[in-house]
């Protein structure tokens, strides 16, 4: 009976809107998918297994659901849910319309504040002010074994300051070319996967996915950019597209593939979008298996208290999202923040960092803060291998510097690396 209800629920709706919808479908536990009525209905087309580790997910298009009829299909035996297919997008606010060939150390105020180097048009710069890399370097620039899935458009895994610190399939460096060599269900994945095009080659074709890779993993050589890292090794997991843009469906086959390579941390500078029950699990997948997930808090000057912000704002115990600080220590004027809810702030305004083409450039956005807390979280990952994701975002927190700027905006402070490694408290 429910379900010629819902037939004609559908039916009679399509008459009025006939666009295409995309939905993400969960089925319960041992259902046939064949035998989901649902899937079969005139009005759904393009079924299609997600193929992820963590249940029976697919991707569907359908005309004409409305509230109702989803609440109905919420109600069917088969389905243990179903939602829209979400709209993500990049956090940068501002990109630099220059891009260089040299740059220096000296133009990464976020991993040291000069006072000189990190000052705009507006404001001047605080040295200090920064997250205290040098320092953290006494004790640690990272190991190679620490792996770090950087969720995005992609990195140019070819640039001459990351390549040494990307990771790298060997069975399918050394295998053969449109043959899944190592059998994870992925073809020529050498140093991550594209999902937005299905294919297994990550490279960026924005620059956005390539800037975040550099704030983590920069080799610290003479030329160039230094990441947070020095030894790391980066996945290139590319699900937003050349614009900057990608869907639930690829969102949540990123994370899967991420769990499935055996990533430490994933750090998402994207976000956007309503609450997704299928992001949320494919979240708390990665929590179970120890993965940190960081991500940016967002662009849009908002209170995350108030109005939840996705993913920054899902909680589980390894998300942590990171608002973004100017050099002179105050919040950018663009990052969201939220006492309850912002876990910390990291630098964020006119950060030099690495673009395709072995080229350098200056973002701007929370996308920038969220990989450089990613890369402090890698070194004390380096050094503490053992810690659940919840130890170690209450020691992110702990040890963050209360700079008196960021009071109200976050449950900490600013992260400082040096103090994160050494555990060191107020
Ligand atoms: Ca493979
Ligand atoms: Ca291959
Ligand atoms: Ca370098």
């Amino acid at each position: 009976m429910k379900k010629l209800v819902l037939g004609m629920a559908v039916l009679s709706a399509t008459s009025l809107l006939a666009t295409p919808t995309k939905y993400i479908v969960k089925l319960k536990d041992g259902v046939n998918p064949k035998s989901v009525s649902f899937f079969s209905q005139k009005s759904v087309s393009d079924v299609k297994d997600l193929n992820v580790s963590i249940g029976a997910f697919y991707s569907v298009k359908a005309e004409g659901l409305n509230q109702k009829s989803l609440q109905i299909l919420a109600n069917d035996p088969a389905i243990e849910y179903i939602e829209p297919s979400q709209t993500y997008t990049i956090s940068p606010v501002k990109v630099d319309k220059e891009t260089i060939q040299d740059t220096r150390f000296e133009d990464q105020w976020g991993l040291k504040n000069t006072g000189k180097n990190s000052g705009g048009w507006f404001s001047r710069g605080k040295a200090g002010e920064d997250v205290n890399a040098e320092g953290a370097w006494k004790i640690s620039k990272g190991r190679k074994e620490v792996k770090i899935a950087v969720i995005d458009t992609g990195v140019d895994y070819t640039h001459k300051d990351l390549r040494a610190n990307m990771w790298v399939n060997e069975l399918e460096k050394n295998g053969v070319e449109g043959v899944d060599d190592d059998g994870n269900g992925y073809v020529d994945d050498i140093h991550g996967y594209d999902f937005a095009n299905d294919d297994g080659d990550p490279q960026d074709g924005h620059g956005h996915g390539t800037h975040c890779a550099g704030n983590i993993g920069a080799v610290h050589d003479r030329n160039g950019v230094r990441g947070v890292m020095n030894k790391v090794k980066m996945v290139g997991i590319k699900f937003l597209s050349d614009s900057g843009r990608g869907e639930t469906e690829h969102a949540i086959k990123s994370i899967d593939y991420a769990v499935k390579v055996g990533v430490d941390i994933m750090s998402n500078s994207w976000g956007g979008g309503a609450f997704s029950q299928a992001l949320l699990d494919s979240i708390k997948a990665a929590e179970a298996k120890g993965i940190l997930f960081v991500a940016a808090a967002g662009n849009s000057r908002a209170n995350n208290d108030t109005r939840d912000t996705y993913p920054a704002n899902y909680k589980v115990d390894n998300v942590i999202s990171v608002g973004s600080h100017d050099g002179s220590g105050k919040r950018s004027s663009f990052s969201n923040f939220g006492e309850k809810t912002v876990h910390v702030f990291a630098p964020g305004s006119n950060i030099m960092s690495t673009v395709p083409g072995d080229r350098y450039q200056k973002m701007s956005g929370t996308s920038m803060a969220c990989p450089l807390a990613a890369g402090a979280l890698g070194l004390l990952v380096s050094e503490n291998p053992n810690l659940t994701p919840l130890e170690i975002r209450e020691r992110l927190e702990a040890t963050a510097v209360r700079n008196g700027e960021l009071d109200g905006m976050t449950t900490s402070g600013r992260v400082d690396a040096r103090r994160l490694l050494l555990n060191e408290r107020d």
